[in-house]
Parts: structure tokens; C-alpha cells; sequence
């Protein structure tokens, strides 16, 4: 058994439909807990319209490959199409941590599953909702997801709103 933390982003279509059926299908998969989407402008050198995040907590039998193996079968299913680098998409589902049952992260620098997610400790978007879920949850290698969250620019975090309770 493994514990991971998926973070989920949609900017293209029905953003919440495909985040939403996302987590509903990863009920099947061992679903621990869920934040609330928030809304957040696209992070990196593409112009691309706002996306729709989410964090989510899975525990179950599969390994770091098993996660991302099953990350890829959600954005299938969304309709995702792979073309440009941190581009618009349909779903993108990125796995952000895995844990042993032991408590001993998964450390990986396979550019196809790099673990924990080199870039996670800079992203409010993930930070944020995570923070949320588990107040005192710990970037393995990065230090604690609060302390993150503080050392980030103010716009930043202000810049992530919650989107549930706007609809
Ligand atoms: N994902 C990207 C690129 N930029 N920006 C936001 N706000 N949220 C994302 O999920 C995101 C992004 C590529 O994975
Ligand atoms: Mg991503
Ligand atoms: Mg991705």
C-alpha cells in the first residue's frame, strides 16, 4: 500500500466536470480526502486561460508507477491530448508525493515520474489546497507545506480563489 497526493488542473472545456469526474472515479482507487477547487491563473511561459485546481489524497495497493499509470488513464478519459509543454489542457493529473506505509517518501529522478514533484514547492495552486486537506502535511525534501506556503509571494497565494462557492 501507498499513500499519494495527486494534484488535478483543468483550463480547457467543462473545467470542473473533468476534475470532478476525476475525483469521483478515484473513489474506486482509494480516495482519502478531496479540497475544494480553486481557481488560479496558468503558472509558466504559456498565455492560457485560468485553470480550475484541486489536491486530492489517494491510499491503495499500487506503487509510484501504479499512481502515475492511473493519473494518465484520468486524463485519457477526459479527452487529453499531449502537445505543448505546460499548454492548455482538458486534465492534467500530476502526482505530487507517494509515502510507503512505512512513512519513507518515494525518491525518484525519472524524468518521466520525478518524486516528490519538482516544482510542487513553488506552486500556491498545489500548496494551497493541499494545506487544506492536511494542515501539517510535509513536502518531502522541501519542509513543511505551511512554511512553503508562507515563503511564497503574497499575489500568489491571493491569487488562488476558491471557485466552489462562486457557482
Ligand atoms: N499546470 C500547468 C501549467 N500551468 N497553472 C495553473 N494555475 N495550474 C495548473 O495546474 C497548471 C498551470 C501544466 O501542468
Ligand atoms: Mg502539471
Ligand atoms: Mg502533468
Amino acid at each position: 500500500m501507498s499513500r499519494a497526493v495527486l494534484s488535478l488542473g483543468a483550463n480547457l472545456g467543462d473545467r470542473a466536470g473533468a476534475i470532478r469526474t476525476a475525483i469521483s472515479a478515484l473513489k474506486d482507487d482509494g480516495l482519502v480526502a478531496r479540497s475544494t477547487l480553486y481557481e488560479t491563473p496558468p503558472w509558466g511561459p504559456v498565455e492560457q486561460p485560468p485553470y480550475l485546481n484541486a489536491v486530492v489524497v489517494v491510499r491503495g495497493p499500487r506503487d509510484a508507477r501504479g499512481w502515475l499509470d492511473r493519473a494518465h488513464e484520468l486524463e485519457q478519459a477526459a479527452g487529453r491530448t499531449r502537445d505543448v509543454r505546460w499548454g492548455p489542457r482538458t486534465l492534467d493529473v500530476d502526482v505530487v508525493t507517494v509515502t510507503g506505509d512505512d512513512g519513507t517518501p518515494v525518491v525518484s529522478d525519472d524524468p518521466e515520474l520525478t518524486l516528490p514533484h519538482p516544482r510542487a514547492h513553488e506552486r500556491a495552486f498545489v500548496l494551497l489546497p493541499w494545506a487544506t486537506l492536511e494542515p501539517g502535511a510535509v513536502l518531502p525534501g522541501r519542509g513543511r507545506v505551511a512554511d512553503l506556503l508562507a515563503a511564497l509571494p503574497a499575489d500568489d497565494l491571493l491569487a488562488v480563489n476558491r471557485w466552489d462557492h462562486l457557482h
